[in-house]
């Protein structure tokens, strides 16, 4: 028995990297007696059967795990947005924002499309990335100018996912990264608004102490596993200040004494993520039961 890592999975190949090479799966027998089937990410242990060839007997637990592309064990998710074509969102980004914390990932901001953007463009994105800064987040602003290994490298631990709409760079920074790698960039469709996009498999690429991978656009702006009641505890400075609310489950909308609200007082931008939090929240409330 041997024990590796997922590093990519086409139509029930799974290729495991071990210490001693990398190894081509099967799942099949673990699928039949339990239903689990493994995923990009997963550490599993596996019946050698040849030099190259195995089966997969477990897998082991999971820290965390995406389900749209399926990638687990994840340590931090770079989320990418361009500060123009497409312009810089921030009710995107913070939507971005919420859904990696809800899964209990850290997440990274990074701008992109810095050589596009005009000097006004590039003071205003470098102002809201030191607000961003000031609550915890950890931010790069970069363009074709810039040298991604020395802005990306520093961040590679563990597994890492880049993540953000169409458009915004992602395969473009997988390319500049990884020599021979030519991920089809720049396939945008425009009769579907999702992006007919290009990145259909997950595939981990291993850089310093960890991997990189590239995922479709869109894939994680699904807010259906979240409830109202934990939403605020996805936008970490309101998390802190939480305590001093008057009331205990405090929604921070018509309560009486709430810190939250005294906190975005003298804020336009703790104003904006607060905007960006009632949005969510009537959204997650007028959501349609699903069964
Ligand atoms: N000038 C400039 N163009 C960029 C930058 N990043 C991406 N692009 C271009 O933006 C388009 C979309 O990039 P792509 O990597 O396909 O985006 P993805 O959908 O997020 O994978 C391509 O034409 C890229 O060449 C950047 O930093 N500067
Ligand atoms: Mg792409
Ligand atoms: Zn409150």
């Amino acid at each position: 028995m041997k024990t590796g890592r997922i590093i990519k999975s086409i139509s029930g190949d799974y290729s495991v990297q071990t210490d001693d090479g990398t190894y081509i799966t099967k799942a099949r027998g673990l699928f039949r007696k339990n239903k689990q089937s493994p995923v990009v990410g997963d550490i599993v242990d596996f019946q050698v059967e040849n030099e190259t060839g195995g089966y997969i007997q477990h897998i082991h637990e999971r820290d965390n795990m995406l389900l749209r592309p399926p990638v687990s064990n994840i340590e931090k998710v770079i989320v990418v947005m361009s500060a123009v074509e497409p312009k810089l969102s921030q009710q995107l980004l913070d939507r971005f924002l919420v859904i990696v914390h809800s899964y209990n990932i850290t997440p990274i901001i990074c701008i992109t499309k810095k050589d596009l953007s005009t000097e006004i463009e590039i003071k205003e994105v470098e102002h809201l990335l030191k607000q961003y800064e000031a609550i915890g987040y950890e931010t790069r602003f970069v363009g074709n100018h810039d040298d991604l290994s020395e802005a990306i490298k520093p961040l590679i631990n563990g597994i890492i996912v880049l993540s953000g709409q169409s458009g915004v760079g992602k395969s473009t920074m997988m390319n500049r990264l990884f020599e021979d790698l030519n991920i089809e960039t720049n396939k945008i469709s425009k009769a579907l608004n999702r992006g007919k996009h290009t990145t259909r498999h997950v595939e981990l690429f291993e850089m310093e102490h960890g991997y990189l991978a590239d995922t479709p656009g869109f894939s994680a702006l699904d807010f259906s596993h979240i409830e109202k009641d934990e939403l605020a505890d996805l936008f970490p400075e309101f998390e802190k200040v939480k305590p001093n609310c008057k009331f205990r489950n405090c929604t921070h909308i018509n309560e009486p004494k709430c810190a939250v609200k005294e906190l975005i007082k003298d804020s336009s931008f703790y104003q904006l993520r607060y905007k960006h939090y009632l949005t969510l929240f009537e959204e997650i409330q007028n959501r349609k039961v699903r069964y």
